[in-house]
This record gives structure tokens, sequence and C-alpha cells, in this order.
């Protein structure tokens, strides 16, 4: 795979000539068309680059100032995990940091609802707390926001926001011991190193006390057995198993416990989802009152066949395909080659754990003509998909049942 760019591990720093290395650090130069390659993502009307950005083969370019990198949808077929240099990217400022001494690296911990403050350095975090390791996926709260119909602002993504990758750090909870929570403690808010450049400002996130408390958030060093990436966050990111990624936040420097409900603008106005069942409401009105966006819904697609591809008729066709959900874990999945009116059991494969992408199976002999492929799947508490798409002013949590056509020849 051709690099352009790469990094000096020592004091971690991306290092290149390459034009998208200069979208990262240099002047306002866009990538030049010399390192890019074309795809066209017919789903989303779209007509995207490939760039490789450092440490990153070529992936979907939605905006390269700040980085914002789908994934190539072929990539989920490679194997259950998403290898780091396929995993997709997404800042919400351009000032992102391009070097990291991880010797010097701190988080801050404290906030006016912690009994103690300190500074925590990377060697201290990775020898004085017990590690620990999982499976799990991260998911823009946006995927596939470009299939919304009616369409909606933001970044047109296809299905390449997210990944399952293994995380190896130490849970939260044993950090924020160490804070001697009050009895006021009410949320903890997380800061990275980027900073604030547009409206919103800096990004800072916030979960629960609770949440945050659960023993299974994590910060996090490795992902797939290796560091992070620098554009996945580098040197330390919060991992929250199940949630939508925009709490997920990397480059972590600062956690504070609060004695009040965070309000900064990524918690509200952005982040929001109708505040009611399914998180959804009819186009054109707007919902009666909003509640932060939380757990992933239920989701699952095909992975070895692609909308409109051509397939041999009475040939025998193992398909193959990926679901995941909220934390439950995936209890079936379904599957359909007449639209969606019968449906048979798909084969599960291998658990990887609860927060993991579950692989699943069927065998599929097509006839001639077209065939409109559908899987769905159910977690573990009965929830499912819909076969409707719904509908949300942010194109958030896209999880209708996807149709896939082929055409038997
Ligand atoms: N510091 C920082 N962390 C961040 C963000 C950001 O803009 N800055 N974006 C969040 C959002 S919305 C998503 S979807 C994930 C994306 O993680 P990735 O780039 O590793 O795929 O990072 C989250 N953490
Ligand atoms: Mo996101």
């Amino acid at each position: 795979m051709d690099r352009t760019g790469s990094v000096d591990s020592v004091r971690r720093r991306i290092v290149g000539s390459s034009a998208a290395f200069l979208t990262l650090g240099g002047p306002f130069l866009l990538a030049t068309r010399a390192a890019a390659q074309e795809t066209d993502l017919p789903m989303v009307n779209g007509h995207r680059r490939l760039v490789a950005f450092p440490e990153k083969r070529p992936l979907i370019v939605l905006t390269s100032r700040p980085p914002q990198l789908e994934t190539p949808f072929e990539v989920f077929n490679e194997g259950l995990l998403t290898p780091n240099d396929a995993f997709f990217v997404r800042y919400h400022n351009a000032a992102i940091p391009t070097s990291v001494d991880a010797d010097r690296h701190v988080i801050k911990v404290g906030g006016p609802a912690a009994g103690k403050s300190f500074d925590l350095t990377l060697e201290q975090l990775k020898t004085q707390f017990k590690p620990v390791e999982y499976v799990a996926v991260k998911q823009c709260s946006g995927n596939s926001r470009g299939l919304f119909a009616p369409r909606v602002t933001g970044g047109q993504l296809g299905n390449g926001a997210m990944g399952n990758a293994r995380w190896l750090g130490v849970p939260l909870k044993d950090v924020l011991a160490r804070a001697e929570l009050k009895e006021s403690a009410r949320q903890v808010t997380f800061d990275g190193l980027d900073n604030g450049v547009m409206g919103g400002g800096d990004f800072v996130k916030a979960l629960e006390v609770n949440h945050a408390m659960d023993g299974e958030v994590m910060i996090a060093w490795q992902m797939n057995g290796a560091d992070l990436p620098m554009l996945n966050g580098y040197p330390v990111v919060l991992v929250v198993p199940g949630y939508y990624g925009t709490y997920w936040v990397k480059h972590l420097s600062q956690i504070d416990v609060v004695d009040k409900v965070f309000d900064g603008f990524w918690m509200n106005p952005a982040y929001r989802v109708p505040d009611n069942d399914c998180a959804c409401i009819d186009p054109g009105t707007a919902p009666a009152r909003t509640r932060p966006i939380g757990r992933f819904n239920v989701r699952s697609f095909i992975t070895s066949l692609a909308d409109g591809q051509r397939v041999d008729a009475g040939r025998v066709y193992t398909v193959r395909g990926i679901a995941f959900d909220g934390g439950q874990g995936i209890r079936e999945v379904a599957w359909s080659a007449d639209g969606g009116r019968t449906w048979r059991g798909a084969s599960l494969g291998q658990d990887l754990g609860r927060y993991s992408f579950r692989e699943f199976t069927f065998g599929f002999t097509p006839e001639r003509g077209t065939h409109d492929l559908r899987v769905r799947a159910w977690n573990r508490s009965g929830q499912s998909q819909p076969m409707e798409a719904l509908w949300q002013p942010a194109g958030y949590m896209r999880n209708v049942v996807e149709s896939v056509k082929v055409t038997a020849a």
C-alpha cells in the first residue's frame, strides 16, 4: 500500500511532504490529484475521492480540513476487526494535533466535584492501573446520513463511518476513584488536544457520573494491538462501548467532574435526538423535546455483495454480513431475497463479545432475474430494525433494513 505520510514514533509526529500532510498541518492546500483515487457512491449520489492520509490507506474523503474520512465498505468484508489503517476518521475542528510527545502527554483530572485533582502521565496510566481489553464498535451518529430522504444537511456519509476494534486501556472508573468524587458529582466532562476554531468551539463531551463509573468506559491507548493512529486519537482515546462515536473523545487530555449537567455546544444543541421512542419525527416538523444521543440501535449489513452487483444465476453463494447493537449482543439475523416478503434464518459466526460486530452468513442460489436481498437483526432484548426508514433532522441513527439488489444472469 502506498503511504503518503509516516510517523516518527519516538516523538510521535506525522511527517511527510505529501499533499495529505499539507492538508493536515501545513498551508490550506487541497490534496493533489496525483495522490487521489476516485470512487462513486451511487447510493448517496456522490462522487468521492480516495486519499491516503498519514498512517491510512486511501479512504473516502468528506472533508480534508479537518480530515473526515470514510471507510470504503468493502473493508467490512475483510474480517470482523477493522484494520487501523482503514478505520474512519471524524473531527469537528481543523485545529487538530499533528504532533504529540507521548512522554509529556498528561491527562488533567479534577473539576469542581472532584475531591482531588492530579495530572496523569501515560506511563502512570499504563503501569498503575489494571488494564482491560474488549472488542467494541465505534460508529458516528451520522453514519449513513447521505441515505436520508428527505435529505438533511451535514456530511453525506455512506455506511462507512463505523469500525470494530479491540481496545486496550484502563477502566475510567479506576482513574476517577483517585479523584474522590464528591456527593455533588453529576457528570464527567472530557476534552482532547484539538481546539475550537469554528462555531461550536472546543469539542467537549459529558457522561452521567453513573455511566462514567460503570467499569466499562475505558481510557484506551491501543486499538487492534497497536498504538492508536494519530488521526484516531493518539495517544489516548475515551472508549464508550455501545454509545455513538461522539462520546469517544480523542487525544484525551482533560477530565472534569462537575456538579451540574454540562451544556457545552457539543452536548446542547449538538448531538441531540428527538426525545421519543423512535428518536424520530415526521420530515418538516420539529421535535417537542430532545435528549443527548445515546446507545446504538440495531443494524445489519450484507458485506459480500453490493447493491447493483451482477451475479451468476445458479451459482451457490455464501452471503456474508455483519450485525451489531448498543451492547445487548445480537441474537438472530434473518434474510430475505424477495424484498422482505419471506424470511429465513442466517447462521451467526464467532462471538467476539456483545459490543462487537457479529458475523452472519447464509446460502443463496439466485435464479435469473433481479433479487432484492435484505437482512434484519434482533438483539438479545428483542429490539430490531424498522422496515421503513425513520427520519430526524440531524440525520442520526439510521438503522432501516437496507436493500441490496443483485441481478443474476
Ligand atoms: N478530540 C476529539 N474527539 C472526537 C471528535 C472530535 O472532533 N475531537 N469527534 C467525535 C466523533 S463525532 C466521532 S464519530 C469519533 C470518530 O472517531 P475516529 O475519528 O477515531 O473514527 O470521534 C469523536 N471524538
Ligand atoms: Mo460522529
